[in-house]
């Protein structure tokens, strides 16, 4: 026990009124180290999952937020049997209930995984009560709830085990207990209607609940509730008074009359940056953890560092293609509020890595918000980018509305077949 007292004192704030028990797995909330892993099974991750080198890892799903994931892709293959149990939970008298939100990662090779509980001990040897065997979880994020009911007045011990067979990635995440009910809503909370002072915060709406709460302030605030909205099927609620072009943390959690849900997040977003007062650039040249996403900027490009690789710097990004499949790899600007009816001019480099003789697809495009579907305005393209050095592009934009994102959205098809992968890559916008 000695090994959760730190880490259960420093958390101890962040449990609200109704919540016994609460891991979000962020290294400040929850983290997976208040949690006893057992790696059973002992067998070899494969190499492309390898980063999962304990029985369950906390890995970061988005920006800031983290899961416990575990696999059972072992080489050779093998059957998971991989645990991550929580620390003794006095549970209090009346109903009590178990929340969690689960996913797989791969609709062929789904993840299965038991719970059990245990009032005996924390080892593997004691959990002899399993409360709920899930086959095959599905790929999107599930809401699950437990009644704990039965076991009100009595320390407790919860194990996830993974016992899949030759499958591929599972995750965990929102593991709560709340004194009473307070269905959690969906896991992904995400932002609309960014500007230079404001935020909209959307969720998907719980049943069985009265409202909701949110919070939001700096990277690692202790969330609080600093607004509320009512209604289950409320899905949406508004923040003003931010401060321009600052990155922000935000929660969200349900409440059931005087019972608290635990806080769903933390997620991030950056507020809008005035863009002609003088001049933006970038070139990508943040290298600590969370790369570019640390400048407001997101999306699935990579980066690369090599000495001699960027146009000018230190870093710059890129998109492999693929031999198999189109490229759709799109990489979002961080927000900029732009004035309606003013001309702003954009540069960028471009260039090819490897072959330089199969052109590649690239689009500037401009939206409201920093998703694909929102980039419905194309503000330059080409289908014959085929650099061997790094070569200057200039497009200007007039908007036509306020509150605007940059977006480079590589779309090549690969239509060639011997295999080569190259790639391409951008530098130095401003
Ligand atoms: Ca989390
Ligand atoms: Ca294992």
């Amino acid at each position: 026990m000695k090994k959760f007292l730190s880490t259960l004192l420093l958390s101890s704030s962040l449990i609200g009124y109704g919540q016994v028990f609460s891991s979000g797995f962020e290294t400040n909330y929850g983290p997976i180290t208040n949690w006893t892993l057992y790696n059973v099974d002992g067998l070899t991750p494969a190499t492309q999952v390898n980063f999962v080198n304990a029985a369950w890892v906390a890995t970061a799903e988005e920006f800031g937020n983290n899961v416990a994931m575990s696999t059972s892709w072992y080489s050779p293959a093998g059957t998971s049997n991989d645990w991550m149990v929580t620390p003794s939970i006095a549970l209090p008298a009346g109903t009590n209930t178990l929340y969690w939100h689960a996913r797989s990662y791969d609709a062929t090779y789904k993840e299965s995984y038991r719970v059990l509980i245990s009032t005996t001990g924390n080892a593997v040897a004691n959990f002899t009560t399993t409360l709920l065997t899930v086959n095959n979880e599905d790929t999107a994020w599930q809401n699950k709830s437990i009644d704990l009911s039965a076991y009100a007045g009595q320390t407790i011990y919860l194990a996830f085990q993974n016992f899949s067979n030759d499958k591929f990635l599972g995750a965990i995440d929102n593991v709560y207990i709340v004194n009473g009910t307070s269905p959690q809503p969906g896991r992904l909370i995400t932002t609309s209607n960014i500007t230079k002072t404001g935020v909209s915060l959307n969720w998907t709406a719980a049943t069985g609940v009265t409202g909701y709460d949110y919070s939001w302030g700096s990277t690692g605030h202790v969330p609080s509730a600093m607004g509320s909205v009512s209604g289950a099927a409320t899905n949406t609620a508004s923040i003003g008074s931010l401060t321009e072009n600052t990155m922000y943390e935000y929660y969200v959690r349900s409440k059931n009359g005087t019972t608290n849900g635990g806080w769903i997040g933390p997620y991030r977003f950056f507020t809008a940056q005035e863009l002609g007062v003088g001049t933006y650039t970038y070139g990508f040249d943040n290298t600590a953890s969370g790369f570019y996403q640390n400048d407001g900027w997101s999306g699935a490009w990579s980066t690369n560092a090599g000495a001699g690789n960027p146009q000018a710097g230190a870093q710059m990004v890129f998109s492999n293609n693929s031999n198999t499949a189109a490229t759709n790899r799109w990489l979002f600007s961080k927000p900029f509020n732009l004035t309606t009816g003013k001309s702003y001019t954009i540069t960028f480099y471009l260039r090819n890595f490897g072959s330089t003789t199969t052109a590649q697809s690239i689009k500037l495009t401009t939206g409201n918000a920093a998703t694909a579907a929102a980039q419905t305005n194309t503000v330059w393209t080409s289908s014959t980018v085929a650099n061997a050095a790094w070569t200057q592009y200039t497009a200007t934009f007039t908007p036509t509305s306020d509150g605007t994102y940059f977006t480079f959205h590589h779309y090549r098809q690969l239509l060639y077949l011997w295999g080569l992968i190259h790639s391409m890559l951008m530098d130095s916008l401003g």
